[in-house]
């Protein structure tokens, strides 16, 4: 049969930050061949499924992923030769069986996942289908709002900022293709503010600017003042997201805010700080405000805050099941971020995006800090009728790998795709 598995080959790549990932190559019977890499996050939740790694010191500072690749090549491959690409979730539960932990720890999530991605775009090349189709159905033209990442903190800048991710929001925009052109000339101007006040501009790990600010709340005065230079209406046209991953400054049942030099705070000194900002700037969505262990925060964060903007869920649910339904008993958030590779196969990150549906939730689908030139989450958002994708600034390469194919959708689509503002109630 055309569909069928002839070949499954790993290679070690490196990701945006030099570090080693893997890149997995599928064939089939009819000569169609697709590949997929997996990205690694820095601000890493504790439950997330287990990225792999060597260990050997010789060797990328441990960071090798050579026995990940072995899984796939030696352990993974026997497996699946001869099966039909198009049976995705067979093929997920026939890894997920294999490995038999809770996290994946026995074959790695970078190895079951780049498997798993890499024969869904098989099963796309053989069908001659883009992947968004495929994976999506005929009538998927959803394009996504994006969240834009222009400035850079926390774990993934060296800089005085605690706060991870300052990101932009064009949601007044009419389609993506300007929306994109809102957050690239709101990057642009940002970016001459910031030389006019004395502040460097080099960029963070996700494209976005790393100055030494004074505050943590400088980065949102700044933004507010680009949106403006650039011609938009705060709020508006281009509205402002925040990661603080607070995950990465929870000590001992506190937050230090050490970098910024702000002091500790327990979860309703941030929560009070949020209301503040939200008072200030046009703020929609708050994600990871409180760290993952702290249920009670994210409890309180959403019954104070969650009727009004979008309380996201990144480290505390780490795109699993399990995770997600007690947040949605507990009332601990309203919206999920989801990442492929914190589970570590697509038909588990799709169960978990159906769940977020059938509560009422959002979700946001997100690359990782440490990526690569992949765009399969641009197709994938397309594909599960994603309203918001985070991926990134208007600069670096594996960034923009996803904005663009994202415009190659939206043409390929034409009248077709939809695009909306996805906060509007
Ligand atoms: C996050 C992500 C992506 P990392 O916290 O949302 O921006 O960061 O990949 O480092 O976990
Ligand atoms: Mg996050």
């Amino acid at each position: 049969m055309a569909r069928e598995i002839k070949e499954i080959k790993a290679m070690e790549i490196l990701d945006s930050r030099g570090n080693p990932t893997i890149r997995t190559f599928v064939t089939l019977a009819d000569g169609s061949i697709a590949s997929a890499s997996v990205p690694s996050g820095a601000s890493t939740g504790e439950n997330e499924a287990l990225e792999l790694r060597d260990g050997d010191s010789s060797r990328y500072g441990g960071k090798g992923v050579l026995k990940a690749v072995g899984n796939v090549n030696d352990v993974i491959a026997p497996r699946l030769i001869g099966v039909d690409a198009a049976r995705q979730q067979y093929i997920d539960m026939v890894m997920i069986d294999m490995d038999g932990t809770e996290n994946k720890s026995r074959l790695g999530a970078n190895a079951t996942l780049s498997v798993s991605m890499a024969v869904a775009r098989a099963a796309a090349t053989s069908l001659g289908l883009p992947l968004y189709s495929y994976l999506g159905g005929c009538t998927a033209n959803r394009i996504p709002v994006p969240m834009m990442n222009i400035l850079n903190g926390g774990k993934h800048a060296d800089c005085s900022v605690d706060f991870q991710e300052f990101m932009i929001m064009p949601l007044g925009a009419p389609c993506f293709a300007e929306a994109l052109r809102y957050g690239s000339e709101t990057f642009h101007a940002l970016k001459v503010l910031l030389k006019e006040k004395g502040y460097a501009t080099s960029v963070g790990d996700e494209g976005g600017f790393a100055p030494n600010l004074t505050s943590n709340e400088e980065p949102c005065e700044l933004i507010v003042q680009a949106i403006e230079r650039a011609g938009f209406r705060p709020g508006e046209d281009v509205a402002i997201a925040i990661d603080p991953a607070a995950s990465s400054f929870f000590e001992d049942g506190t937050y230090k805010l050490s970098r910024s030099g702000a002091g500790e705070k327990d979860s309703a000194g941030m929560v009070d700080i949020f209301k503040e900002w939200v008072a200030k700037y046009p703020i929609v969505s708050i994600e990871d405000g409180l760290a993952e262990d702290d249920w009670e925060g994210f409890n309180l964060i959403t019954r104070e805050m969650g009727d009004k903007i979008q309380i996201v869920g990144d480290d505390i649910f780490v795109t699993n099941v399990n995770f997600i339904r007690r947040g949605i008993k507990e009332g601990s958030a309203n919206s999920v971020l989801i990442k492929l590779n914190q589970i570590g196969t697509v038909s588990e990150t799709v169960s978990a995006i159906r769940l977020c549906r059938e509560a009422g939730w959002s979700f946001v689908v997100s690359h990782r800090s440490g990526e690569t030139e992949d765009a399969f989450i641009s197709d994938f958002t397309v594909a599960m009728d994603g309203r918001q994708i985070k991926t990134g600034s208007v600069s670096r390469s594996e960034r923009l790998a996803k904005y663009n194919r994202l415009l190659e959708i939206e043409q390929e689509l034409g009248s077709a795709a939809r695009f909306e503002n996805p906060l509007k109630s």
